[in-house]
């Protein structure tokens, strides 16, 4: 059945540094003071009980096996479903800074397989609009440098990004950051996500495939 107010789910993605958590927070302030119910949402979401295991794995003070801490970030995804698909379905446009495909491009990063990685999220949320925002290695490290967590490595942030590169989906919307100030890129984030908003009304909300 269609839910005639239900709002978009909104995923913004990408690589290190490209400007996922500042555009996704003036997203959602953009939506509220439009008078469209928004929310930010980051995962891993670091508050939860998972999310300080993960929290304490990425700054390095906690090991786990690859396919484990995998599971767990999933899990972080799932402890929030319900509560996605209720604010979703009540009309409350959701803003996601990072999601399922940051969990796969990571974690094949280290060396999993692709499909497993895809299979422990099959069921959650569907995005309707996945932004992947696209930032070159030199602009990226003219950002500043890495910080301390275990993932803030040249090198390894090499590979995520072509994991990325490899897990480009149809449904993705691919956005260049390339010299961007975050006011430009902003402009261009919001019509798309207007968009989406206005479509996602006429449609039920989808489950991530495996
Ligand atoms: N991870 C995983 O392994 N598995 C999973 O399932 C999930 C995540 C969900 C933590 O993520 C780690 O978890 C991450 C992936 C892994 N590891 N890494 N790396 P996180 O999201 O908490 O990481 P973060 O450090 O917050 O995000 P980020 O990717 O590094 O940055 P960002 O959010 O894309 O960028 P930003 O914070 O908005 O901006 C970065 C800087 O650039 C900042 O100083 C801004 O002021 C500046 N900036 C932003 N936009 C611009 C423009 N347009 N011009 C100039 N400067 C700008
Ligand atoms: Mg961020």
């Amino acid at each position: 059945m269609m839910a005639a107010t239900r709002g978009a789910l909104i995923v913004l993605e990408g690589c290190d540094r490209v400007g996922k958590s500042t555009q996704a927070k003036l997203l959602v302030e953009y939506l509220t003071k439009r008078g469209k119910p928004a929310k930010l949402m980051n995962f891993p979401d670091r508050s939860t009980t998972i999310g300080k295991l993960l929290d304490e794995y990425l700054k390095q003070g906690q090991e786990f096996d690859d396919h484990a801490v995998h599971l767990l970030f999933s899990a972080n995804r799932w402890e929030a479903a319900s509560s996605m698909e209720k604010l979703l379905k009540s009309g409350t446009t959701l803003v996601l800074d990072r999601y399922s495909d940051s969990g796969i491009a990571f974690s094949s990063a280290k060396g999993l397989d692709f499909d497993w990685c895809r299979n422990s999220d099959a069921g959650l949320p569907l995005p309707d609009l996945v932004l992947f925002l696209q930032l070159s290695q030199e602009e990226s490290r003219a950002r500043g440098g890495y910080g301390q967590e275990r993932y803030e490595k040249e090198q390894f942030q090499a590979t995520v990004r072509d994991k990325f590169s490899r897990l480009q989906q149809d449904n993705w919307t691919v956005v260049s950051a390339e010299q961007k100030s975050i006011e430009e890129l902003q402009c261009e984030l919001r019509k798309l996500v207007d968009a989406a908003v206005k479509s996602a009304l006429n449609k039920s909300l989808g489950h991530l495939p495996t």
